[in-house]
């Protein structure tokens, strides 16, 4: 059952605009810059990322993508017993000494940033390992921090947060359901 809309299109939008200026700030430029997506909706992030970033440096940064899924039949069901694992691996550039940006739409538990972690590293050595996310809802399980976010959603473990975007959905909404 939906309870509240917590972005729209607008408030997606300057929430990237600002992680892309984040970005820059912290790593002062888009020198060494490897943006890398996790799975299905972090691609269509990364690629807006690198967008902002081409607009404000006039630099094209590289992006790769990660296939890191869950064994489980019910999305809705408790995640404590799944693990994250490694599908697919595509990262068309080399990340030794580079700057590897981890986005994801939702960070949780932190598992699937830590499987992510351990792919990055199984390819070479980063300079460093930071992570962009548009939502993160809470209820960390390892210790894992989201380097830029776009909003910070506490939320209970009855809520779930869908992330819809232009690219994959019809439109661009991020919204609180009860389960
Ligand atoms: P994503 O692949 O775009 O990130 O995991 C498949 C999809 O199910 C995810 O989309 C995510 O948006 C959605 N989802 C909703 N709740 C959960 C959850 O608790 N865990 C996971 N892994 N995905 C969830
Ligand atoms: P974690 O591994 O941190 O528990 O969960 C992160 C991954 O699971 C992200 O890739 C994210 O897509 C998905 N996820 C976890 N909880 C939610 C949620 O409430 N909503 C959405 N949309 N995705 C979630
Ligand atoms: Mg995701």
């Amino acid at each position: 059952k939906k309870k509240t809309n917590l972005l729209d299109q607008p408030a997606i939008n300057r929430a990237l605009t600002r992680i892309a200026h984040e970005i820059l700030e912290k790593n002062k430029g888009s020198d060494d810059i490897v943006l890398v997506g996790i799975k299905t909706r972090g691609i269509p992030l990364a690629e807006r990322l690198k967008e902002k970033i081409k607009t404000i440096e006039n630099v094209s940064v590289p992006i790769g993508e990660l296939d890191i899924t869950l064994y489980r039949d019910d999305l809705e069901k408790a995640v404590a017993q799944d693990e994250p694992e490694i599908k697919d691996t595509n990262v068309p550039v080399d990340i030794n000494n580079k700057k590897v940006v981890l986005v994801d739409d939702v960070l949780f538990t932190g598992r699937t940033v830590r499987a992510a972690m351990d792919a990055v590293m199984d390819i070479g050595r980063p300079a460093a390992i930071q992570l962009a996310v548009l939502v993160d809802r809470g209820h960390r399980e390892l210790p894992i921090r989201a380097d830029f976010v776009g909003k910070n959603i506490p939320t209970s473990d009855r809520e779930i947060v869908m992330v819809q975007l232009a690219e994959i959905d019809q439109d661009d909404q991020v919204d609180l359901y009860e389960k």
